[in-house]
């Protein structure tokens, strides 16, 4: 099991760090080079819960690390090592702290928009549907439910929105006005061929992929490339194909215990700071987000662990 990240563990790099999302940290280092760590911290109802979910930084992060993989035809990615005997004589102090939850990357020229390709309709996309039979602009079917298969996958780009506040969709003309009419077609191309890479291998392994949500930026050659981290069960919905049935909510693969907690057992109101979970709801999360991996990935997570 990988430790836990307390603000003790990587608190001599405080002067390096500069941005805290909500379940990850970003530390900028010398010669252009970045260190993400994903924290084992998770979020539902737009709260960060109070209860963390051991290992579950490395699992979004190995699994990160094999799409990485996946994908090398398909993108290039900010990618520089996850080998932690290979960072920055600097992090060397951290090496216990940052194994198996922490990539290095290539600093980026980030995209100021955040790149959504659906290929089933859900969430917000299926709420713009209802109101308006469209979603980013692009005209729909009739009759399709919450949790339908789309007649094509859809590039579905929304504004980045500060934390706390909500992405709000937008439509390709409004890409085209922000990053102009070439980076909007890359953008699209690139995002939709993430997408249908992914979910063609997602679906073999009985997971159906209903929507992905990746960051690119520009690298120093200006060559768009794919960042953050990726076709996680936090920047996309995984839903187990046995038990896909449009018309409903979706159960979801790794936050379904969390959510029917909350909602059916916690007696919690949303508008206060939610309570800590149970260890039984802690214990079967835990378990949920290693089953994603290795039924994704084909390896065991012991091994990506060894591995790290
Ligand atoms: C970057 N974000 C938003 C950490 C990530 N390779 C890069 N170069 C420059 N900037 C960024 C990256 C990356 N990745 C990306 N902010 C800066 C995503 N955050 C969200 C919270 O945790």
């Amino acid at each position: 099991m990988t430790r836990p990240l307390t603000t003790g563990s990587l608190a001599g790099l405080e002067h390096r760090h500069v941005h805290s999302g909500k379940v990850r940290e970003l530390y900028a280092l010398d010669d252009g080079l970045l260190l993400m760590v994903a924290s084992d911290r998770i979020s539902a109802f737009d709260w960060v819960l109070p209860t963390e979910i051991p290992d579950k930084g490395a699992v979004l992060t190995g699994l990160t690390l094999w799409w990485f993989e996946q994908l090398a035809d398909v993108v290039p990615t900010h990618l520089v090592t996850a080998s932690v005997d290979d960072y920055p004589a600097e992090l060397a102090p951290y090496a216990d702290a940052l194994r198996g939850r922490s990539m290095l990357c290539r600093r980026l020229s980030m995209v100021d928009v955040e790149c959504v390709a659906r290929g089933y309709l859900t969430g917000g996309g299926y709420q713009d549907y209802r109101k308006t039979g469209k979603v980013c602009g692009i005209e729909l079917p009739t009759g399709l439910l919450d949790g339908s298969r789309l007649p094509e996958p859809i590039f579905t780009p929304t504004t980045k929105a500060p934390v706390g506040q909500h992405d709000e969709a937008i439509d390709f003309a409004a890409v085209v006005t922000k990053v102009g009419a070439a980076q909007a077609e890359q953008l699209r191309a690139i995002t939709l061929a993430i997408y249908e890479s992914a979910a063609a291998i997602a679906e073999k392994a009985g997971i159906l992929l209903a929507d992905t949500k990746v960051e690119l930026g520009v690298d120093d050659s200006g060559v768009l490339t794919l960042g953050d981290e990726v076709l996680t069960p936090d920047s996309s919905r995984f839903w187990p194909v046995d038990q896909w049935e449009p018309g409903r909510q979706q159960p979801s693969y790794d936050k379904q215990y969390v959510r029917d907690w909350l909602q059916h057992d916690s007696g919690w109101d949303r508008a206060s700071a939610p309570p800590a979970l149970p260890d039984d709801v802690v214990e079967r999360t835990q378990a949920k987000y290693v089953e994603a991996y290795e039924r994704l990935t084909g390896r065991t997570f012991t091994d990506y662990l060894r591995s790290a």
